[in-house]
């Protein structure tokens, strides 16, 4: 009889379970286990059949990421995937929540396949710069053909059960147990003398050959310009057009091609970097009730959120007629989440029994947490937390949404600053992920705790940052900005500056999203800025337009005009004029700015931007900063971010160029920071300064910032 890790007999059938937590993916171990099973199983005359399972809520949620770093361990998944087909004896696999990747491959390389109600089932790898490299691009498609394959590898989007079994990937629905439902079958097959049915034998699809070059056509853009997509698209061609075994080689080496290029791994980084831990988890305090001051944009988005989430909220608003609008905006979100299929029937009507509307403050005695999301003034918001301090229970965390303002002030106005945190939520709240959570001077472990284990519940990032003007994001922002205004005054025009920022992979340029925030409303954050820095161009081009009621897309005209009949964006003759202008009164030569010049000068200023706010610790690392400008400010997920980016065009470069900007700019905006010319002078990366730090970290809790 088999005595094997991992492996247990029911009868003639053996049960092989993947079990390696949290997601049981492919780790060297786990591969080592599954061949091992498959060829001593095979062997053992005592076994008739083989089921594949995965323990807890999974199947297998792919290949361990965490290996992609290091050189390749046999036995290599591909191999291992090929003796399991190659297994002489019926292998089903059973298959429930996430089977991606090279689970979903480990599955086509089964014989049968029976799964659980909660089925995703998908090929992710294309968001890590990858393509699957199991067998996958070869065997999906004599099951599912041609377009299927292409597109739910291209999109890398998981599909549930009915899906699956509509397309011919799932044999089989098991309602039940699913691992009695799997063996039944097992057991039924052996009986009936079934032989394996293997993929790779049945009949290839028919095809077109100009069907790959058509589909790669259409594929947005920016995907084609990826290593991924197209390579995806050429492995699955190679599967139409050569045998399986030169098209399985194929694969595997443009796999090799994909998991050395520079996208993949910046992908590959943004994966971990977005699920760091929350830091003092354990000190959490439990959130049953949340209130939310403020029915706005804001706080119906935050409110939504942390509906949708599972956490029943009280939305806060002075006025009746103000509390109805964020009420509605509320539902009408809920409705369209379930419309989109995003929530079931039950989620929905779950998320709407959630929320409830008051107009009174006193509503936040039962809330655990209570996010403020009023009027963006610091008088406003000191008045608010003194009454929330007051009145909000003892042990509740209170928290500003506040972008601009110290929190430090607002905490103080509280009486009880270790309960005040700041989370910065990012418009639209109820879409964004990202949460930049504020530690106040006096915030509590318990409170920061509260505030990251929340924001993870709701499926949101929580990057922890300092209390400094514009946190982390913003502060990066204006640096970014200030850029892009002096070279407006300089003679650029808006549309080239957000068309060489846009190239460079930016999902909207600085001048569109200027006019689509409104420019009003950093027009009035800058007369509040007791520290703006003293240069008369600074945002003088956005201030300008701002001065003349060109607030943007809300006025018809901002950088852009949207007064035609479709309110699409266009180019505006009337703005270069009047930069001219105002450029000539400044004192500012025009020249011609090249596509070049813009992506070196804006990106560069975010850099040395982020890298003084790592010496300053207002954020935890450059991984952070990282995430935060991927998540909440569309900087090119394909270039890892700005601080990975400097990473692979290397410091030394980045400090010379900023010397040399220097020269031609001054010194004042062109200083670099300490920390990149002390890591560029050592031949170090952020990445490896914050390998090297995170070990110390470790120690106390996480991050911090
Ligand atoms: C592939 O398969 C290539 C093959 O074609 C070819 C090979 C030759 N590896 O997201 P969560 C960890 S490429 C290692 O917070 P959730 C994650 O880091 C792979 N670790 O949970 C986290 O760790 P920690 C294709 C992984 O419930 C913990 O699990 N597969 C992996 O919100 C929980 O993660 C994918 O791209 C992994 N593959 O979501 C799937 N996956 O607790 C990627 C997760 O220490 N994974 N971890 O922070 C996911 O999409 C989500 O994690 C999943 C769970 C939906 C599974």
């Amino acid at each position: 009889m088999t005595t094997l890790d991992a492996v247990a007999l029911d009868g003639e059938v053996a049960v092989f379970t993947f079990d390696h937590p949290p997601v049981n993916a492919l780790a060297q171990p786990v591969r080592a286990r599954l061949l091992a099973a498959i060829e001593a199983l095979d062997a053992d005359p005592g076994v008739r059949a083989i089921v594949l399972i995965g323990h807890g809520r999974n199947f297998v949620a792919g290949a361990d990421v965490r290996e992609f770093d290091r050189p390749p361990l046999p036995p290599y998944l591909p191999d291992v995937l090929a003796r399991v087909e190659a297994c002489g004896k019926p292998v089903v696999a059973a298959l429930a929540g996430s089977t991606l990747g090279g689970g979903a491959e480990t599955a086509l390389a089964s014989h049968y396949r029976c799964a659980a109600g909660d089925l995703q089932l998908g090929f992710p790898e294309v968001s890590l710069g990858l393509l699957p490299g199991a067998g996958g691009t070869v065997r999906l498609p004599r099951l599912a053909g041609w377009q299927a394959s292409l597109e739910l590898m291209t999109s890398g989007k998981p599909i549930g059960i009915d899906r699956a079994i509509d397309l011919g990937i799932v044999d089989r629905r098991v309602d039940g147990d699913l691992r009695s439902g799997a063996v039944a079958w097992a057991r039924e097959l052996a009986r009936a003398g079934t032989p394996p049915r293997r993929v790779l034998e049945l009949p290839v699809p028919a095809s077109r050959p100009a069907q790959f070059e058509e589909f790669l056509r259409v594929l947005p853009a920016t995907a084609r310009r990826l290593p991924a997509p197209p390579r995806i698209v050429e492995a699955l061609a190679s599967a139409a057009m050569l045998p399986a075994d030169a098209a399985l080689a194929r694969a595997r080496a443009l796999f090799l091609e994909c998991l050395a290029s520079t996208e993949s791994r910046a992908l590959r980084h943004l994966f971990f970097a977005e699920r760091g831990a929350v830091p003092d988890a354990g000190l959490a305090r439990p959130v049953g009730q949340a209130a939310v001051l403020g029915a706005g944009t804001m706080g119906s988005g935050i409110a939504i959120s942390l509906a949708s989430g599972g956490i029943p909220v009280t939305l806060i608003e002075a006025k009746q007629e103000a509390l109805d609008a964020g009420l509605a905006r509320v539902k009408s979100a809920i409705d369209s989440a379930e419309r989109k299929g995003r929530l079931d029937a039950a989620e929905a009507a779950a998320a709407r029994g959630r929320v409830q509307g008051s107009l009174t403050l006193a509503a936040v005695a039962g809330a655990d947490l209570v996010i403020e999301a009023v009027y963006e003034n610091m008088a406003v918001k000191r008045e608010v937390f003194g009454r929330l301090g007051q009145l909000a229970r003892s042990g509740a965390v209170l928290a500003t949404n506040t972008s601009t303002l110290d929190v430090d002030a607002i905490a103080a106005a509280s009486g009880r600053p270790a309960d005040v945190v700041g989370m910065h939520f990012f418009s639209p709240a109820n879409v964004m992920r990202l949460v930049e959570v504020v530690r106040g001077r006096e915030s509590s472990r318990e409170a920061l705790a509260t505030a990251h284990a929340v924001t993870k519940r709701i499926g949101k990032i929580a990057i922890p940052v300092g209390n400094a003007f514009g946190f982390v994001g913003n502060r990066m922002l204006y640096a970014y900005g200030r850029e892009k205004e002096l070279m407006l005054l300089e003679g650029a025009k808006p549309e080239s500056i957000d068309r060489a920022l846009v190239d460079f992979g930016m999902a909207m340029g600085p001048n569109a999203v200027g006019d689509l925030a409104g420019l009003d409303i950093g027009w009035q954050v800058r007369k509040e800025w007791k520290e703006k820095p003293d240069d008369p161009r600074f945002y003088r081009a956005s201030d300008l337009l701002a001065e003349l009621g060109r607030f943007g897309q809300k006025t018809g005209r901002g950088f852009y005009r949207y007064d035609g009949p479709g309110g699409e964006r266009t180019p505006d003759p009337e703005v270069s004029e009047l930069i001219r202008a105002e450029a000539e009164r400044l004192g500012v030569r025009q020249r011609s700015v090249e596509p070049g010049e813009v992506v070196t000068r804006c990106i560069l200023a975010l850099v040395n931007e982020g890298a003084r706010i790592l010496e300053e610790g207002i954020a935890a690392s450059p991984a952070d900063i990282d995430v935060i400008w991927c998540n909440g400010y569309g900087f090119p997920r394909h270039r890892g971010g700005p601080m990975f980016y400097a990473d692979t065009i290397g410091l030394g470069p980045a400090v010379e160029a900023i010397r040399e900007l220097a020269k031609l700019h001054g010194a004042r905006d062109w200083t670099p920071a300490g920390l990149l010319v002390t890591l560029a002078g050592e031949g170090a990366t952020f990445g490896s300064w914050q390998a090297g730090r995170e070990g110390a970290r470790d120690g106390n809790g996480g991050r911090q910032a």
